[in-house]
């Protein structure tokens, strides 16, 4: 009798959640918009949240080739840090975690956003000099980090194998205390919601295939799989997808696209304090409120579209797991997947106006942009609304690769990319 009320409540909840998002998905597009986002991920909803809430700018469409949040933001490993090198990288990741501890409240909707702490491991010489410019970089730039010895590290996260003859032995880390994971759904449809009942209207199973343009070149709207749409401005936020969407306005984008990789274990009691990252063994584990172990991996050595990656990989990263965490050894493993993540060659993103008028781009994020989402969708609000770059994203332009006035952050994300 018990398991049957608790089932029948979970399928009420269930009920009424499904009723609740029929509400604010948008089922058909108008024949126009003053703002077009391709893409409903957590960026392409957080843009068109900020543009409605900030600029009032509510004639806005959110159009999306499968169901919101279905790509690499339902797919991340929800790690939010800012402890990047430099000032630029600094300057988005830090707006990006100031707007995260408001959220919430400001969304009326739990993301979950935890302030766990963020450990990144040294396991050599390099590592340790690295992590530490970083720290003295990060501290003039007004984010949290420090350095911890291997004891420390250990006091901070219990499971951690501290051995001097381990595999990957522990010389020390970085540990940003502000740093943590939020709940990566939550974050779509807190945004999703929200926008929606501002105006915004968010449309599932429409796929851009077109960008149409007038005869002074600027943007008119979009050809869909539901048919055209005008648009005065539209922003293109499509992750891994996005030079394909700009190959339809004639612009080449500096960007490969890569499989990247993740798995969960089976639920477990809490037992895993904070988020632990290693970029020499290309692994990184924290516990979800289900009890999960997130683990991610590094991405795949070859471009592709391909929406699994290579086994050897998560073999080699829950090999560097083990060592590293030995009581998980026995731990059994219950999904795994990949996302396509667009990767830079300075591994920073592009958040910027492009050659051709009324079109803007959003993308370049890689490995790492979940923990920019709030930021990101804010700037580049901004950047759309006013025609021009907020000060915070002025540097992340598309002309740097021109110039060569790059963002190298070459393995900031601690994983393989
Ligand atoms: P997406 O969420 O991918 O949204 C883009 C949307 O555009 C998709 O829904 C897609 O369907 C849609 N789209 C594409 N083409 C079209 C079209 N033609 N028409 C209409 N819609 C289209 N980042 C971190 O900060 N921390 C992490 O721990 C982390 N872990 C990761 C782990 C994995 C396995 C992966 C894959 C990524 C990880 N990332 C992480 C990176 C992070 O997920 C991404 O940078 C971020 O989610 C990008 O968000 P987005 O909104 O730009 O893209
Ligand atoms: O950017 O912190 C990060 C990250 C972790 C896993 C993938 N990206």
């Amino acid at each position: 009798m018990r398991r049957f009320s608790a089932f029948a409540i979970a399928r009420e909840a269930l009920r009424h959640h499904k009723g609740w998002e029929k509400q604010w998905v948008s089922p058909e597009p108008k024949a126009s918009y003053d703002v077009i986002i391709v893409g409903a991920g957590g960026h392409g909803l957080a843009t068109a949240y900020y543009l409605a809430k900030e600029h009032g700018i509510t004639n806005v469409a959110v159009l999306e080739k499968g169901w919101l949040g279905g790509g690499n933001t339902g797919r991340n490993t929800t790690i939010i840090r800012s402890n990047y090198l430099y000032d630029e990288s600094a300057g988005i990741y830090n707006h990006a975690v100031k707007l995260w501890e408001g959220l919430s409240q400001d969304l009326n909707y739990n993301v979950m956003f935890s302030q766990r702490g963020v450990m990144m491991l040294a396991h050599n010489v390099h590592d340790v000099q690295v992590f530490k410019r970083h720290i003295h970089a990060n501290r003039l730039n007004g984010v949290d980090n420090s350095w911890l010895t291997p004891e420390e590290a250990k006091e901070f996260c219990p499971p951690l194998n501290i051995s001097k003859s381990a595999r990957y032995p522990v010389m020390g880390a970085a540990l940003q205390r502000k740093g943590g994971t939020a709940r990566h759904d939550a974050v779509a449809w807190g945004y999703a919601r929200k926008a929606h009942a501002m105006g915004v209207h968010i449309i599932q199973n429409c796929e851009v295939i077109g960008i149409n343009r007038g005869a002074d070149g600027a943007v008119t709207g979009v050809e869909t799989t539901r048919g055209t749409i005008g648009a005065k401005k539209v922003g293109v936020v499509a992750a891994g997808h996005t030079s394909v969407l700009m190959q339809m306005a004639g612009i080449r984008m500096p960007l490969e696209s890569f499989p990247l990789q993740a798995l969960v274990s089976e639920p477990v009691k809490p037992c895993f304090p904070c988020v632990v990252m290693s970029n020499t063994v290309h692994a990184y584990i924290s516990q979800s409120d289900k009890g999960e172990l997130v683990i991610g991996a590094g991405t795949d050595q070859y471009t592709s579209y391909s929406q699994t990656g290579g086994l050897h990989i998560i073999n080699h990263t829950l090999d560097a797991i083990c060592e590293m965490f030995p009581m998980f050894t026995r731990m059994k493993m219950l999904r795994s997947w990949g996302g396509i993540v667009d990767v830079t060659p300075d591994r920073s993103p592009i958040l910027a106006k492009t050659p051709v008028r009324g079109l803007y781009v959003n993308c370049g994020w890689g490995t790492g942009g979940f923990k920019a989402t709030p930021g990101s969708g804010h700037v580049f609000a901004h950047t759309i609304a006013n025609d021009a770059p907020h000060r915070i994203n002025e540097g992340f332009t598309l002309e740097r690769f021109r110039t060569g006035r790059l963002i190298d952050e070459a393995a900031a994300a601690a994983v393989a990319h």
